[in-house]
């Protein structure tokens, strides 16, 4: 029987919290730090988990103090010291271990996502196969993690390189993929033999208990490594103020961080300050153009899911859309006509496809984004309103912050497309000349994920050339969103240049060392320098 096989179903109610997170629970209050296998109570005080859904309290959870921290990125150093030393392959068992219980759990993890964040179940679900698909991606890594040799100019030498762990990892990630973007990080910072101390957002700390539940229950499988393992991976609950800490600690050597470019700039600088690494995935502020070839049908449907999956609450989200003006009637007609049907409510029932928003904060940021467009002479084709999902049994949606998808035609020229919305607010903006929908799609700050829905092999090449779209991902019929852990994730400009997940994204986690070797009998220099005496 395969783990999937004897997978745990969450067998809870609405707010029953997973059976994952049981164990980090001291006193009535979740844990505010995990080291290892060390449950602690945050010294910092504490504060409550809401769930999305109804808005309700669903926990209460500590925060981790400043002394708590600097400990633990104590233990995280020395921890390291005998990691690195593990080889690789011996490194990937561990995450093939995580492999099989995020298998098992699939369920309750899902659950817990979808409970703590709001995404409906099949997209909740679809993020935990994420961190599957990296662990796997991961394990192959262990047995890769590969140098170049290179040819010497001088005879009877070698030059190679080899790549080495880095140290401790910090990792600062946002709400909306609360296990995934962790999970990019962790299980390739792991095989690569470095240790982890992970700030999740204070909108889900739950989910980052959840995923360290998983860590320790396959440790277990690791006796021999019992002396060190505690300081492996660790959690620390807080605000930015302890973000800022993880930044600017020289013990640190590299700071992964997910969330706004405002938090971005200020983890870029921190870092900077002690000339540290920080390999940042910031805003987007994504576009897709539909040429006068596209297949609408695919255009539709790629266009749908891109701006309102999630709620439009993914950096890779759709939020400007270069319709050519000989399609503008059809695809506005096609997106009214799905809008329309949008199920919107409980992100628990399979029927939903657009779940509540993170909280009251993100709703007005959308209100207040659409009244400014409105006033700038734009002309909204729908949605934008607050919606109140009907009450199912007990479940009450009042204090859940549901909205309908919102669709605006624009021109292209108004300050606020310059801004990322995170909300399912979608632009629509026509063009006469692809040159135009290229030069709009470049001219924001952010750099993520475009996309160009084009049946003229032409026009894709363009879009895709060095002259196309200047962003990190760069897509022909698909849409910005959904991409798969294979390809190396991340963008240019303010979205903060680090690449994440797949290709050679392992890189960031290690460092590098040329090795030269001189196996002859003579001492030849480079450059042919003559140096005798
Ligand atoms: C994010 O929103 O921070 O490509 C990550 C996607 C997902 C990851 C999104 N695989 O939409």
């Amino acid at each position: 029987m395969t783990a999937s096989d004897q997978k745990v179903s969450t067998g809870t109610s609405l707010y029953e919290l997973p059976e994952l997170v049981q164990p980090f629970i001291i006193e009535g209050c979740y844990a505010g730090a995990i080291q290892g296998g060390k449950i602690q109570t945050g010294e910092a005080g504490f504060f409550d988990v809401f769930t999305p859904i109804t808005g309700k309290k669903i926990a209460k959870i500590g925060i981790a103090s400043e002394d708590q921290l600097q400990h633990i990125i104590d233990q995280a150093q020395q921890s390291f010291r005998y990691w690195r030393r593990i080889p690789a392959p011996k490194r990937g068992e561990l995450v093939l271990e995580v492999a099989n219980l995020v298998r098992k759990y699939k369920d309750q993890l899902a659950h817990l996502i979808t409970l703590e964040m709001g995404k409906v179940l099949s997209e909740a679900e679809g993020e935990v196969q994420e961190w599957i698909d990296m662990c796997d991606f991961a394990v192959g890594l262990s047995r890769q993690l590969y140098g170049l040799t290179i040819a010497s100019e001088r005879p009877q030498h070698r030059l190679m390189e080899q790549w080495h762990p880095l140290g401790v990892v910090g990792v600062i990630t946002a709400f909306n993929f609360p296990m995934a973007v962790w999970a990019w990080n962790a299980m390739i910072a792991l095989v690569c033999g470095n240790t982890l101390v992970w700030k999740p957002s204070e909108k889900t700390p739950l989910c980052a208990l959840a995923c360290h539940s998983i860590l320790l229950q396959a440790l277990e499988k690791f006796p021999a490594w019992s002396s060190f393992s505690a300081g492996l991976s660790a959690v620390v609950i807080g605000d930015g103020a302890l973000g800022r800490s993880i930044a600017l600690n020289g013990r640190v050597p590299l700071v992964s961080a997910t969330g706004s470019v405002e938090m971005g700039r200020s983890v870029a600088k921190n870092v900077a300050t002690r000339l540290g690494r920080s390999l940042l995935e910031l805003g987007g502020n994504n576009a897709m153009v539909i040429t006068p070839s596209a297949d609408l049908s695919l255009a539709i449907r790629a266009v749908v899911f891109s701006a309102v999956g999630t709620s439009g609450q993914r950096c890779t989200s759709l939020r400007r859309l270069f319709v050519h003006e000989s399609q503008i009637i059809a695809v506005m007609d096609a997106l009214k006509n799905v809008y329309r049907q949008i199920k919107i409510g409980n992100p628990l029932d399979g029927n939903t496809l657009v779940g509540p928003l993170i909280d009251e904060g993100a709703w007005l940021m959308m209100h207040e984004t659409l009244q400014t467009v409105l006033q700038a002479g734009a002309e909204k084709i729908c949605g934008g309103d607050r919606i109140q999902p009907e009450s199912v049994g007990d479940l009450d949606f009042t204090h859940g912050c549901y909205v309908t998808p919102a669709i605006v035609k624009i021109e292209p020229n108004v300050t606020a497309l310059a801004d990322e919305t995170f909300a399912p607010l979608l632009y629509v903006i026509s063009y006469k000349k692809l040159e135009d929908a290229v030069r709009w799609n470049n001219q924001v700050s952010q750099g993520l994920s475009s996309a160009i829905f084009t049946n003229d092999v032409r026009e894709a090449e363009f879009f895709m050339s060095s002259c196309g779209a200047d962003t990190g991902l760069v897509n022909v019929n698909i849409g910005t969103s959904g991409a798969e852990i294979g390809g190396a994730f991340g963008g240019e400009k303010d979205t903060g240049g680090g690449r994440e997940s797949g290709s050679d994204a392992w890189k960031s986690y290690m460092r590098r060392a040329t090795n030269t070797i001189n196996y002859g009998l003579d001492l030849p220099l480079a450059q042919g320098i003559k140096f005798d005496f």
